[in-house]
């Protein structure tokens, strides 16, 4: 079926898919490592590209080829390209973009191992990246030189929730000849289309909303243009970060409800984001919906609606941070974000534990921080699990 002129709730649903030889109603799961040719020549032709057809699954295979199909129309793409992991998929785009020598610009205060791989791994082969504050245009001018290829934008960052403008930035980055790359996982193109607002490729960790029931890891690239598609495809099938059929086929089921998911958790947030502005041992809150929100006109200029994340800072700091964690009851305390079910996370005491002082600062994270990830059950009792749990926090301890 021609899915391109429907509207994004039936993209959601049958953009991609196709019924096998029975009439299956969904998309059905090939699992297979390979595929048998019909003769030697057969063989030959799709090797060369003569024949359409599947030869191995790393290269490609019906039901993930389904998933890539939908991601390219929900994000307005050339095609897609399904992974392994979100992680797989910032690999490929540094991998696919940058030579030896080249420079990068990205987002400071990106997903902590997006900036990990970079310093740790893509440095060893001599490429040089500014970390900045990319929600200044002014700093991704100043930090432009001669040898940048890629802009990594991610907007809302995790876990500051800071926004790029993405219009802007791309502009200043193509009138260098740069590539930008926005990680998209916060919004899912129901929130926010990268590539209509001039990216170049849209990134997302399927693990989060676009999966939405926290039971699969994965990723996906959706490149603009035909060229820049080719080159991720290959990265992808040469490195082999391939996603599997099954996988591809519990993404396809979870998509389908992306919507109605987001419309329920964004409710949801923004009346828990204002509960928590008003509560007097909450000492900021940063969530896009509020009037508050430094960029709310950005926010409501680039995202069709305010997402369902929130981070906000607790006046008791580290400690009043571990009392609110061992006493919520509702949400559950996870790494992760984007599913139907809220999780909630205290990087100071969780996650950065172990982490400096100084590498705290610099992946944005205060000791009073708490990130929430609101999900879709009553609002009242995620409020009412709040309140009993900040009730324990003591102040004056
Ligand atoms: N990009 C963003 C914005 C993310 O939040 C994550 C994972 C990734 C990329 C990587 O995706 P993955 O390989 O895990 O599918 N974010 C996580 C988080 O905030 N907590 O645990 C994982």
């Amino acid at each position: 079926m021609n899915t391109k002129d429907l509207g994004f709730n039936s993209k959601l649903v049958h953009a991609g898919d196709f019924q096998d030889e029975f009439g299956s109603a969904v998309t059905p799961i090939y699992q297979t490592s390979t595929f048998s040719f019909k003769n030697s020549q057969h063989g030959a032709d799709l090797f060369a590209g003569k024949e359409k057809g599947y030869i191995y699954t790393r290269i490609g295979n019906p039901t993930i080829e389904a998933l890539e199909n939908k991601l390219a129309e929900l994000e307005n793409g050339y095609k897609g390209i399904a992974l392994s992991s979100g992680m797989a998929a910032v690999s490929a785009v540094y991998m696919t973009v940058l030579s030896q020598g080249d420079h990068m610009i990205s987002t400071g205060a990106v997903y902590g191992p997006s900036r990990g791989v970079m310093e740790t791994h893509f440095s060893k082969f001599g490429v040089s990246y500014s970390y900045i504050d990319t929600s200044n245009l002014e700093e991704i001018k100043k930090s432009i030189r001669p040898n940048t290829k890629l802009l990594y934008l991610e907007t809302p960052a995790n876990p500051t929730i800071t926004l790029t403008d993405i219009k802007k930035a791309s502009e200043i980055a193509h009138e260098h000849g740069i590539i930008v790359c926005v990680d998209n996982t916060f919004c899912s193109p129901y929130l926010q289309q990268p590539l209509d607002l001039g990216a170049d490729i849209a990134l997302h960790s399927l693990t989060k909303f676009i999966n939405g029931h926290a039971d699969i890891v994965g990723g996906a690239l959706i490149a603009k243009s035909k060229e820049l598609y080719d080159q991720l495809r290959k990265t992808m099938v040469y490195t082999g970060g391939n996603m599997d059929p099954h996988q591809a086929f519990m993404v396809i089921r979870g998509v389908k409800t992306l919507s109605l998911r987001i419309d329920k958790a964004q409710e949801n947030a923004h009346q828990i984001a204002e509960f928590l502005e008003n509560h007097k041992k909450v000492e900021w809150v940063k969530y896009p919906g509020l009037k508050s929100f430094p960029q709310y006109d950005l926010a409501r200029e680039q995202m069709k609606g305010f997402g369902s994340m929130i981070s906000f800072g607790l006046k008791g700091g580290y400690e009043a941070g571990k009392i609110l964690m061992d006493n919520v009851k509702l949400a559950t305390l996870a790494v992760s974000l984007g599913g139907v079910e809220t999780l909630i996370q205290h990087p100071s005491s969780m996650t950065h534990a172990g982490v400096s002082k100084e590498n705290k600062a610099l992946a944005h994270i205060s000791d009073g921080l708490v990130r929430y990830s609101a999900g879709i059950e009553n609002v009242e009792d995620l409020i009412n699990d709040l309140k009993q749990a900040l009730s324990r926090v003591d102040l004056n301890q």
